[in-house]
């Protein structure tokens, strides 16, 4: 039985996505379950014209959040966007593909300044305005590290999106603290016994987030447009600090075919390397089980900042340490049901 036939049965549960084939779409669920791109009266969010490299997930993820988050405040939204890849696309002077106020911070300082629009507004009486910031891994895990720390002990009335394509893409591809590890980059290149980035380093700032006790803060995926979306939603519907993390995987930066970027950002939810989970005031409150699970090769093989990783036998031996990672989060996050497959 394929899945195709598996959409007819009635007692199915129906999915955005089809494992197995891979399908996406809106035409596989119920009118109600669609994501705002299939409304015609989207917000449009990031109109096209902007000159993100083709396949970037960045762009998608952010006109999904973005499209989510105008829809859930009735269009009374402000962005604020760190300096990176999606700030120079979307904004070479002086044109722009934002349908919504939108103001570029310098690198570090996104989630300062978005707090200082929620304040604005607080004293103008406009708590119907809501604040977003915006920026990618760099600007989030290293430079903006401190203020985003500080917007989230003092639960300042302010969602933070991070883009997470695993290192600073703008600038040339160079590793940050949410690079992982074996990854090939412009400042952990492919040379010596231990080719790319260093096994043991970076930090998981969804996990820093929780740790702060914030209201909200949840993972999310470009493979996964309805879960994405249903998460802006569901952050837009609190008040206080909120943190969400998108896994965009970057076509330059990776190594990778444009047309593959939705199918490894699944691939690295399947085999675990990115576990999709939320939290609420500290506490882990649920994940997404993982569809079918995959070892890691598959996610891997297809990506040339990883092509090192497959050049020798003895080479291949470290594949199973990141496939430890990955065995790691599927126990923590709990992403396989009884059975192993959900
Ligand atoms: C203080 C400061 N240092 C360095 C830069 C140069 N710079 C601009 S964008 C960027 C990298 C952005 O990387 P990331 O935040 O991961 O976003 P991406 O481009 O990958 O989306 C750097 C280093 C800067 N603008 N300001
Ligand atoms: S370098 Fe990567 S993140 Fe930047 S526009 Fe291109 S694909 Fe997108």
């Amino acid at each position: 039985m394929n899945d195709r036939t598996i959409t007819m049965d009635a007692t199915q549960k129906l999915h955005f996505y089809q494992k197995g084939t891979f399908t996406v779409g809106n035409r596989l669920v119920s009118e109600q379950q669609r994501a705002v791109q299939a409304s015609t009266d989207r917000s449009n969010a990031l109109t096209c014209g902007h000159r993100a490299c083709q396949g970037c997930g960045e762009a998608l993820g952010a006109r999904f959040a973005i499209d989510a988050a105008m829809r859930a405040t009735d269009n009374n939204l402000i962005a604020v966007n760190a300096t990176g890849c999606l700030e120079v696309f979307t904004t070479p002077y002086p044109e722009t593909s934002w349908q919504t106020p939108w103001l570029h911070s310098l690198f570090g300082n996104a989630a300062a300044v978005a707090t200082g629009v929620a304040a604005a507004m607080r004293v103008k009486g406009r708590t119907d305005v809501r604040a977003i910031a915006q920026g990618g891994d760099g600007g989030t895990t290293d430079i903006g590290f401190g203020c985003l720390s500080g917007m989230f002990e003092r639960n300042d009335d302010v969602l933070y999106i991070c883009y997470d394509n695993e290192a600073y893409m703008n600038t040339g591809v160079q590793r940050s603290s949410a690079t992982p590890p074996a990854a090939r980059t412009a400042t952990t290149p492919a040379m010596g016994p231990e080719p790319g980035n260093v096994f043991g380093t970076g930090k998981s700032v969804p996990k820093i987030a929780v740790a702060h006790g914030i209201p909200y803060v949840a993972t999310a995926t470009v493979a996964d447009l309805h879960d994405l979306e249903r998460k802006v939603t569901k952050a837009m519907g609190i008040h206080g600090a909120r943190y969400l993390h998108i896994h965009v995987p970057c076509p330059l930066g990776w190594g990778s075919l444009s047309h593959d970027t939705i199918r490894l950002a699944r691939l690295a939810v399947e085999c675990g390397l990115f576990p999709l989970f939320e939290a609420e005031h500290g506490a882990i409150t649920g994940s997404q089980k993982i569809r079918r699970r995959v070892p890691v090769e598959d996610y891997l093989k297809p990506q040339r900042r990883f092509a090192h990783l497959f050049a020798s036998e003895e080479s291949k031996k470290r594949i199973g340490l990141v496939q430890a990672i990955a065995d790691r989060n599927i126990a923590e996050y709990h992403l396989l049901d009884q059975e192993g497959d959900a």
